[in-house]
């Protein structure tokens, strides 16, 4: 754990700590090749911090942040907690409908969107009664964020804030559908870069790094903008979707050090009919979260590029990862030991912590578990339980103290490392004039990853094709949602009470 002062700021602190290598790389765009160095990112910071003072932003104010990974959103981020204001980062893949919930949720006074995800929000300008600015990002437009931040003076002040003061805010998904304003204080950061980025990965300030997870999700935001300027390292940002021909393509051009995976795209990767051989990158260790990464998976990229995956856990709610295999230690197949810094265990239904062998919750005690899901009374109570933060997941610990992963204590799915509602999917598919009742469950791909999978029941002599309810769902929810088999069945098992009993679904979708 660190000592943090009582007087402190995250924003100030990342930014301070580099502030005798201001020529150094911190960030690269590898799209565009653009490159922003540390006295350029506290110079641009600053001057954001100062031009949403002056639109009369008050400290505490939220401003949600819709940017994709571009060398802008650094600035923003680190520009509005410099001010005292709380930035929210949102999902860049959810609908208007989401965007909606969380601008009224979260009460955003502002709003820094770029450009090519504008489209999802111009029938919420206006109509949100909070929001009073919107900012684009990746033009130079009058009502840009690159002309917001020529407009703000260089004076480098820096809000009265302390370790305790809500700093930013990251929605998780709910199983509702609904998404959960997650709230961060400024000492979070810095913990997860200290315990996990160099607990763990031995994060240096000769590092290259780069993530597939983008900066919006806690994994992400450890992985590309705490860690590194934790110790002066560059990040390398993607903002598009990470195909395995750009991941490769990055990994090739820009060299990184480290790069943070999840378990579907290092599957990808490797049935890459073009991927480079092991001598064309430079990569000494790689990180996995998200979903439990298969032992094959591990076993198959260590023999190809000679580099160790540490498989993880994290959560938004703990801000980064709590279990983690360590370099050198790694056993594939099992998520690791608990990170120094945390404490885990294991609690059975009956309450009782369980011994080695037997299977429950996971919770975890540490210093960067938020404080509250905003305007959740209700969650929050079952989710942050005093000093332990219940994670949702099941696992066994073995008597080395290492963990392995047995499900969901809930319904939700993990695809590709984002959380899934099945009973968001299942209400979409009845929205189809067609279908009478569905079910949603996680089934097993090729590569033992889990994706969903939905059972439909069709109104009587109706029906519709697997492809068009497939389209149904992807016009309608974030694409990564839609259910990739569907089957139709005459009637789902159901309780006599009437609910559908998912862990039949569940084994018929195993066999
Ligand atoms: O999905 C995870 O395991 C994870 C890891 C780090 C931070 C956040 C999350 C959700």
């Amino acid at each position: 754990r660190v000592e943090i002062p009582h007087d402190y700021n995250a924003a100030f602190d990342l930014l301070e700590r580099n502030a005798s290598r201001p020529d150094s790389i911190a960030f690269v765009d590898a799209a565009s090749g653009a490159k922003l160095t540390y006295g350029e990112l506290a110079h641009q910071a600053y001057r954001f911090a100062n031009a949403l003072r002056a639109l009369g932003l008050p400290a505490e104010a939220r401003v949600m942040v819709a940017m994709l990974d571009t060398l802008e959103w650094p600035v923003v981020f680190l520009g509005a907690m410099l001010a005292g204001v709380v930035p929210v980062a949102t999902n860049t893949l959810l609908t208007t409908k989401d965007f909606d919930f969380m601008l009224r949720d979260s009460r955003a006074q502002a709003l820094f969107v770029s450009k090519p995800l504008l489209p999802a929000f111009e029938s919420l300008i206006g109509s949100i009664p909070t929001l009073r600015h919107v900012f684009i990002a990746g033009t130079d437009t009058p009502d840009s964020v690159a002309a917001l931040v020529k407009s703000g003076d260089g004076e480098r002040r820096v809000a009265d804030t302390t370790a305790d003061d809500p700093a930013f805010w990251l929605y998780s998904s709910g199983s509702t559908g609904t998404p959960k304003g997650t709230v961060h204080l400024h000492s979070h950061l810095i913990q997860t870069a200290e315990l996990y980025g160099r607990g763990v990965l031995g994060i240096r300030a000769d590092d290259v790094v780069f993530s597939a997870a983008k900066l919006f999700f806690a994994y992400g935001l450890g992985n590309s903008l705490t860690f590194p300027m934790s110790v002066g390292a560059t990040a390398v940002l993607w903002p598009g979707r990470p195909t395995p021909g750009d991941v490769f393509n990055t990994l090739k051009t820009y060299q990184p050090t480290i790069f943070y995976g999840v378990p579907t795209l290092f599957a990808a990767l490797l049935a890459d009919p073009n991927k480079p051989a092991r001598s064309e990158l430079k990569l000494r260790v790689c990180t996995s979260a998200g979903e439990a990464l298969p032992a094959d998976i591990g076993n198959r990229w260590t023999g190809q590029y000679g580099c160790e995956i540490l498989d993880g856990i994290g959560s938004t709610e703990m801000l980064h990862i709590f279990l983690s295999n360590r370099p050198g230690q790694v056993r594939y197949g099992t998520t690791g030991q608990a990170v120094p810094g945390y404490e885990l265990r294991v609690v059975g239904d009956d309450g009782k912590e369980c011994g080695d062998g037997e299977i429950g919750e996971l919770q975890i005690m540490g210093p960067s578990s938020a404080i509250m899901y905003w305007n959740n009374r209700a969650k929050t109570k079952a989710t942050f339980a005093g000093e332990w933060t219940r994670s949702g997941d099941k696992y066994t610990r073995d008597a080395d103290g290492f963990y392995t992963y047995g499900g969901r204590s809930d319904d939700m799915l993990k695809v590709g490392g984002i959380y899934v509602s099945p009973f968001e999917v299942e209400a979409c598919l009845m929205t189809h004039p067609a279908v009478l009742e569905a079910a949603v469950v996680g089934a097993a791909d090729t590569d033992e990853l889990v994706k969903p999978k939905a059972y439909v029941v069709f109104k009587a002599s109706q029906s519709a094709s697997i492809e068009e309810l497939q389209a149904h769902v992807k016009s309608r929810l974030a694409p990564y949602k839609y259910p990739r088999w569907i089957e139709f069945v005459a009637e789902l098992p159901k309780t006599a009470t009437g609910k559908i009993q998912r862990f039949k679904l569940r084994n018929a979708a195993k066999a």
